[in-house]
């Protein structure tokens, strides 16, 4: 299945949920409060948030009024527009010197699910490729990790249970240089309710990378899941004062009608989506890209 039709198929709730209410506010006659009301409704229903769909809707007034736009029909392009500014960021290209990637997020957002995805996807992309069994609190993260692993043919580094995760990235590191390795995947523990104690970990963690691999092209990646909405914002602003977050992962976006916390997040927190993930299963995470997204949820 190409891209476009399984970002279209991904967010498919959002998208009749949205459409119904966007086609309403598109059937008025013309631009007055009642279709920027009805505009607000049907953004706010996506979940883009209150701040976010402002900052959409006061933009739209300010571009119909000053290119003398008159019907909804044409202010429609407009919307896209502004839309896709919103959430459109420049990633820079991965460079493998190791590429480092560290998937943070609270307990159950889909953190190790995506490991494997990624995984999957670099070893589709023959890229080399190690992960590095960080979330050290239960035994059973490792197992499911290992079970992701043997699916994507990579190999995972574990320690015992409660064991320092900075020493699982230590010992995951050392196999890398000795095999040249491409790709590291770092799986992380996220109890936000030991928040101190997370972020501590988290630290100390990104200081082992940084330490033994200095050149490395280090990304620390926050998984969220889309179906917990503005709340995901919430956990994003959290993180985001602890450790340098470089881009977010959207778990679960096939299982929402609230898609539109991708333009929220890009807003409220000046942070690209990188990944998006449509499903359970190992291809089921997709590269996000802007346009792909708002042509999919205007289609
Ligand atoms: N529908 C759907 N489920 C997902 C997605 N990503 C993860 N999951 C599910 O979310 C649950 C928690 O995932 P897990 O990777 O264990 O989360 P972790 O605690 O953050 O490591 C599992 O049942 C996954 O199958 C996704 O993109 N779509
Ligand atoms: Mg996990």
């Amino acid at each position: 299945m190409n891209i476009f039709k399984k970002i279209a198929e991904g967010i498919k709730k959002t998208k009749d949920n949205f459409s119904k209410k966007l086609f309403y506010a598109f059937s008025a006659k013309e631009l007055d409060d009642e279709f920027y009301d009805n505009l607000m409704d049907a953004l706010l229903a996506a979940d883009v948030g209150v701040e976010a769909s402002d900052k959409v809707i006061d933009d739209l007034k300010d571009r119909t009024f000053r290119q003398k736009i008159k019907t909804p029909e044409e202010c429609k392009d407009l919307l896209k527009e502004i839309l896709q500014e919103e959430i459109d960021f420049e990633i820079p290209e991965y460079e493998y010197t190791p590429l480092v990637l560290l998937i943070a997020g609270v307990n159950g957002v889909g953190k190790t699910t995506t490991i494997g995805k990624l995984a999957h996807n670099f070893i589709e992309e023959g890229k080399t490729v190690i992960v590095a069994a960080a979330d050290t609190f239960r035994a059973a993260a490792s197992e499911q990790l290992e079970i992701w692993g043997q699916r994507a043919g990579v190999r995972v580094i574990k320690h015992g249970e409660g064991s320092d995760p900075a020493a699982v990235v230590f010992d995951t590191i050392s196999a890398a240089k000795a095999h040249n390795t491409d790709v590291i995947l770092i799986d992380t523990a996220g109890r936000l309710h030991n928040k101190v104690n997370l972020m501590n970990e988290l630290k100390k963690i990104c200081k082992v990378v940084d330490r033994e691999l200095p050149d490395a092209d280090f990304r620390k990646f926050l998984v969220l899941d889309a179906t917990t909405g503005q709340n995901a914002v919430a956990q994003a602003e959290i993180f985001s004062e602890c450790i340098d977050t470089d881009g977010i992962i959207l778990t679960k976006l096939d299982g929402t009608a609230k898609g539109g916390v991708v333009i929220a997040i890009s807003n409220n927190l000046e942070l690209p989506v990188v990944y998006v993930g449509v499903g359970e299963k190992i291809d089921d995470l997709i590269p996000f890209n802007a346009e792909d997204f708002i042509n999919a949820l205007f289609e």
